[in-house]
């Protein structure tokens, strides 16, 4: 080695050495973003097992540094450190729980776990775009069971102290052949709720076609009431019982919104999760290679759209129902842009699955500088921001001009 190349090559691994003394837990994160590198060329369902059995054993890093004490927020009388949390379909079958927490989010969603264990479809069924940021699935819903991962979640709740630092919602879906979907998510609500600290059903079908609008919304009421029934019907001694949350597709008409929109006010649901992946193939994704498999396509592609349902389900909801945004969120700037369209709490998937858990830290350090410097002095004081015209706050960039042409009409 040239003596030159070799002085820079010693300065290097010093200022490495500097750089991880003030923040060794850094080593590790930026360890496992190589490794997710590796792990890259593996196909997206083998990667996504070995990212589960590295959890499960306790390899990936913990990311014990405090949250910046501007992402603190209350949701359902619950305490996030941050707002920023995992989507539902990761841990599939509660396998993780505690390691996704240590991860550096506040709450984890496992499932969807259905009545009955399942395989899900043939594969291959994980398609990663990586050129595009996202990822296409058809799993068809495989998981364990509402018995086996029942039993995992109440050895987590044995094990966790009287004051939690994360969150458990529970994800219930309906087995594949199942017809009365309320049926089976009663089901998973008897087994699961008394471990859930919020629950979470999907109404993620895409329209029917030829169902007229309002059997849609009676329809879609009696799922929701018959669940909450059962919820509500089991022993809560005294303490009030999980919230109920529904999640919904970002592929709905307007009528499905607004239908949506007035079951969940005149019934009391707690919460709504927007969105679930879409079916729709955005034209720049159908050219890549593997980008017309058929199955919901996540990340990138998907923030915009799944960002313009959560501003439609925080308008038409008058801001009263808690919204969960989900759908693309790589940086603090996008988490940012779901929090003023109307998210109190953000998910993320498929940005962890693409970059690894570097990137968790990273939302929230940028999402807490969005806020400071937009002069907010709470992820609560921003939450709908883009509905309130008139404030201090400077409008988002991301905000589109035509809703707030219609906002001040
Ligand atoms: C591989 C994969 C599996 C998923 N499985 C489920 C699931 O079982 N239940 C569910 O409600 N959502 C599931 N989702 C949807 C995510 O929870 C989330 O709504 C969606 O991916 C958008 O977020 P993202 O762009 O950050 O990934 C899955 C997503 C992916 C990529
Ligand atoms: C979600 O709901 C849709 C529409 O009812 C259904 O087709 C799909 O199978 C459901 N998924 C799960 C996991 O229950
Ligand atoms: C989500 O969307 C996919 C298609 O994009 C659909 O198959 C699935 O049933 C939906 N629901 C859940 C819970 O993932
Ligand atoms: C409630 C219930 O068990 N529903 C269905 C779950 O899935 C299996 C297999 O697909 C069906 O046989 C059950 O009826």
């Amino acid at each position: 080695m040239k003596p030159k190349s070799y002085a820079r090559s010693v300065g290097a691994v010093a200022g490495l050495a500097v750089h991880y003394r003030k923040d060794p837990t850094q080593l590790l994160f930026d360890a496992s973003t190589q490794a997710g590198r590796v792990v890259r060329l593996l196909d997206g369902e083998t990667s996504h097992e070995l990212g589960i059995l590295a959890m499960k054993l306790g390899l990936m890093p913990k990311d014990s540094r405090p949250d910046p004490e501007i992402l603190k927020t209350t949701v359902w009388g619950k305490m996030f450190s941050t707002p920023v949390g995992l989507a539902a379909g990761f841990d599939k079958n509660g396998e993780a729980i505690q390691c996704a927490l240590d991860l550096g989010f506040s709450f984890t969603e496992i499932g969807s776990v259905t009545p009955l264990p399942q395989p899900g479809n043939p594969k291959p069924r994980v398609f990663r775009l990586v050129d595009a940021g996202a990822v296409i699935n058809r799993y068809g819903f495989n998981n364990d069971g509402v018995d086996a991962v029942g039993q995992r979640v109440k050895d987590f709740q044995a094990r966790r102290g009287p004051n939690p630092k994360g969150w458990l919602g529970i994800n219930l879906g309906k087995n594949k052949t199942t017809e009365d979907a309320a049926a089976d998510y009663c089901i998973g609500v008897a087994k699961l709720a008394p471990f859930a600290d919020y629950l979470v059903i999907n109404v993620s079908s895409p329209n029917t076609p030829g169902l007229r609008a309002l059997q849609g919304r009676k329809q879609l009421a009696s799922l929701v009431s018959r669940v909450l029934q059962q919820r509500d019907a089991l022993d809560w001694a005294g303490q009030p019982p999980p919230p109920l949350l529904i999640k919904i597709a970002p592929d709905l008409t307007a009528q499905d919104k607004e239908d949506i929109a007035a079951v969940a006010l005149d019934l009391g649901v707690e919460g709504l999760i927007v969105s679930n992946t879409t079916i729709e193939r955005p034209p720049e994704v159908a050219a890549l290679p593997g980008g017309a498999e058929a199955g919901g396509l996540s990340g990138a592609p998907l923030f915009e759209p799944s960002t313009a349902v959560l501003r439609d389900m925080y308008r038409l909801t008058r801001g009263q129902v808690p919204i969960v945004g989900v759908g693309g969120v790589a940086t603090g700037e996008q988490a940012y842009a779901k929090v003023r369209a109307g998210a109190s709490l953000v998910q993320l998937y498929t940005s962890l699955a693409l970059e690894g858990p570097a990137v968790i830290r990273k939302v929230k350090l940028e999402l807490a500088a969005c806020l400071e410097r937009d002069g907010f002095a709470s992820v609560a004081e921003a939450v709908g921001a883009d509905h309130r015209g008139g404030t201090d706050h400077e409008p988002s960039k991301s905000n589109s001009s035509w809703f707030w042409y219609f906002q001040r009409a």
